[in-house]
């Protein structure tokens, strides 16, 4: 079981020391050119009630964001479909709530959840807190997996949320556990917190039996309207030591760069792979703000020789089904479909599909 000393002893290693062991456990545990593109929707944008200081869908923040209701099922649906045409292999849904509360907009989220997944989409949600019960009903409806960030230390957390307890965040994760969901759990860099409280929460999330299946490293987005506003961008060097010591002290977790990639130059999110980076969010928004363009993210990948993934390649890896060395590329992703996936205002060009 991994400790802060230890994790401490490998952040501090000379860089080339701390890559090249993050690069053997990569290479022994994970595809070692494979990137799992995933998909991001905001299926309910705003007015959230918790205070997350990062967060620029807090009722709390003032910001350019405007609150949203829950999207509807048909058009959810419509950019699902051009996410799968355009070579996506995994949707995921954020909802700006609190908790999950039964009741009808649970219902309607459970009915796009098996919309999704009928589409041969693997399914994500991250809808705030959940019980074990509403998280067995999501697993009924079709989703794989569910993402709830530990976000920080549990020493840092109460300087960023008030509104919710670390507690709090880890009695969803044991609850996404026990009703048979992947786990998804990371946290963001970047938010004035100490790099022991950086390396606090990846011994947190290292700690947890099983390890969470993804590891989203956000590097904060300094949001103007936020508590975190004009904060520096995180220093890129710190950011890699802090994805390789995810990457060894969680060797079969999928590492995915999530926010933050904007901000980054193609020789940070270089750095970031070869720390053991295997994941990312392809399109060019995340919930509310901006991702990098798409044909700039595939041509990144191109330059370095990696390649999309399949869906289940992580899996069947670690169910000893492929050698990771064997893993087979995927097919590039179509950026059209992926553009027009990302942008709902857009028709699709079907037409009576509901979309404008
Ligand atoms: N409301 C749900 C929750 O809090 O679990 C789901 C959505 S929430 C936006 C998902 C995660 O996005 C947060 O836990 C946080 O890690 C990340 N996030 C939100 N705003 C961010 C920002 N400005 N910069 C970096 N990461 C951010
Ligand atoms: C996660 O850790 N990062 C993603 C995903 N999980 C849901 C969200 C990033 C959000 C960044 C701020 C925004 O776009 O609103
Ligand atoms: Fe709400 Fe999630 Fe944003 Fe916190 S991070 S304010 S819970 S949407």
């Amino acid at each position: 079981m991994p400790h802060l000393t230890e994790a401490r002893a490998l952040y501090d290693l000379p860089l080339n020391t701390l890559i090249f062991k993050a690069q053997q456990v990569h290479q022994a545990n994970q595809d070692p050119a494979g990137v799992q593109l995933c998909t991001l929707k905001s299926i309910k944008t705003g007015a959230c009630p918790e205070d997350c200081a990062y967060c620029p869908q807090s009722v709390h923040n003032n910001t350019f964001v405007e609150a949203e209701a829950l999207m509807e099922t048909e058009t959810i649906l419509v950019d699902a479909r051009r996410a799968k045409a355009g070579g996506a292999t995994r949707f995921c849904m954020g909802a700006a709530w609190r908790r999950v509360n039964d009741g009808k907009q649970f219902d309607s989220v459970l009915n796009t959840v098996s919309g999704v997944k009928a589409l041969g989409l693997e399914v994500c949600c991250t809808l705030g807190m959940v019980s074990e019960q509403q998280a067995g009903r999501l697993k009924q409806a079709g989703c794989d997996v569910y993402n709830h960030n530990l976000d920080t230390s549990r020493e840092h957390y109460s300087k960023i949320i008030t509104t919710r307890t670390y507690d709090d965040r880890l009695q969803t994760l044991s609850n996404v556990r026990k009703a048979g969901l992947e786990v998804c759990s990371g946290g963001i860099i970047g938010m004035g917190e100490t790099v022991d409280d950086r390396l606090k929460m990846l011994v947190e999330l290292a700690q947890l039996d099983p390890q969470p299946d993804s590891v989203p490293i956000n590097a904060l987005v300094a949001v103007e309207g936020t508590p975190l506003a004009g904060r520096k961008f995180v220093d890129s060097i710190e950011f890699v030591r802090t994805v390789a010591v995810a990457r060894i002290l969680m060797p079969k977790a999928m590492v995915r760069l999530s926010a933050g990639r904007g901000n980054m130059n193609d020789e940070t999110q270089a750095l970031c792979y070869l720390a053991g980076a295997n994941s990312i969010f392809l399109g060019e928004k995340l919930l509310t703000t901006g991702n990098p363009d798409i044909e700039e993210d595939m041509n990144l990948m191109k330059r370095l020789g990696l390649h999309p993934m399949h869906p289940d390649e992580a899996r069947r890896i670690h169910r000893g089904e492929i050698a990771p060395a064997n893993a087979q590329p995927a097919e590039w992703p179509s950026v059209a479909e992926f553009a027009a996936a990302n942008a709902s205002e857009e028709s699709c060009g079907q037409g009576g599909c509901g979309c404008k």
